[in-house]
C-alpha cells in the first residue's frame, strides 16, 4: 500500500487540496459597531461618480495599495478571476481615448435607444472623453475567463463586480475620485493593452483627484425604506 504521506495520488498525499486552517485575524472597529457603521456610511456617502478630473499626479504606491485592497475581494472557489491594468502612460491613455470616443460616438449616434438617451440627459454625458487624457490613472478591470493556467473560474461576474466595488471604495477612502466607464464593446482594450485572450475587459475606471471646479449632478439616493425590507 502506498504511504499516504508521500503518495502523489492518495487523498492525504502531498497533492491533496486541503487548505491549512488558521485562526481568523479578526477585525474589530475602535468604537461601537453602530458608530463604525454610521461613520462609514457618512464617508462612503460622499463617493460620487466624477467626470471632471484634475491632472494632479497620484503616486503609483497609492494605486498599488488600492489594487491590493480590491484584490482582497471574495471570489468563487477563491479563483481571484481578475486583473487590474493600471495605465498612466500618456501615449497609451491617448490611444485609449481615441478608440473610446469612436465607440461612444457610435453609441450616441446609432446604437442607443431614444429612451436610453433620455435617461442619460440629466447626466449630460456625451462622446467627449477628454478626461482620459487629463486623469493620471486609468484602471482597466479585466475579468479572467479562465485562470492564467487555463483552469475553471466560478461566479465570474459576481466576483469581479465585488472586487470592482471594493476598488471604488478603496479609492474613495484614499481621497480619489473615480468614474465607472463601460464603453461598449470594449474588446479594443485587449488589443491596445496587448493582453491575452482569457482577459475580458470588464470596466474602465479613470482614477485621480477631482478638478477644483468639479461639478456633479444633484442626485437623490433611495431612502432606507425604499432600499430595504426588514423581516424580523
Ligand atoms: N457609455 C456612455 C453612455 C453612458 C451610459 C450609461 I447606462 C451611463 O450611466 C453613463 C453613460 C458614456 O460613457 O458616455
Amino acid at each position: 500500500m502506498p504511504d499516504p504521506a508521500t503518495s502523489d495520488h492518495h487523498p492525504d498525499g502531498p497533492d491533496r487540496k486541503k487548505a491549512q486552517w488558521i485562526p481568523l485575524d479578526r477585525y474589530t472597529p475602535d468604537g461601537s459597531a453602530l458608530d463604525a457603521a454610521t461613520g462609514f456610511h457618512s464617508t462612503i456617502a460622499k463617493r460620487r461618480t466624477v467626470r471632471h478630473f484634475s491632472d494632479q499626479p497620484v503616486p503609483r504606491e497609492v494605486i498599488e495599495q488600492i489594487l491590493l485592497a480590491a484584490g482582497t475581494a471574495p471570489s468563487g472557489a477563491h479563483k481571484q478571476p481578475w486583473r487590474f491594468i493600471a495605465v498612466s502612460n500618456p501615449e497609451i491613455k491617448h490611444k485609449i481615448r481615441v478608440a473610446v470616443e469612436e465607440v461612444e460616438k457610435e453609441f450616441y449616434e446609432d446604437r442607443a435607444s431614444n429612451r436610453w438617451l433620455e435617461d442619460l440627459e440629466p447626466f449630460e454625458t456625451n462622446p467627449d472623453k477628454s478626461y482620459i487624457d487629463t486623469v493620471p490613472w486609468l484602471i482597466i478591470v479585466m475579468a479572467l475567463r479562465t485562470t492564467d493556467d487555463g483552469g475553471q473560474v466560478y461566479y465570474l461576474n459576481e466576483s469581479v463586480g465585488i472586487a470592482t466595488g471594493m476598488l471604488l471604495t478603496a479609492a474613495h477612502h484614499a481621497g480619489l475620485a473615480t468614474l465607472t466607464h463601460t464603453p461598449s464593446p470594449m474588446k479594443f482594450l485587449r488589443e491596445v493593452l496587448d493582453r491575452p485572450e482569457h482577459e475580458r475587459p470588464y470596466m474602465m475606471i479613470p482614477m485621480g483627484y477631482p478638478a477644483d471646479d468639479c461639478k456633479v449632478p444633484d442626485i437623490k439616493r433611495k431612502a432606507l425604506d425604499d432600499l430595504s425590507v426588514f423581516i424580523e
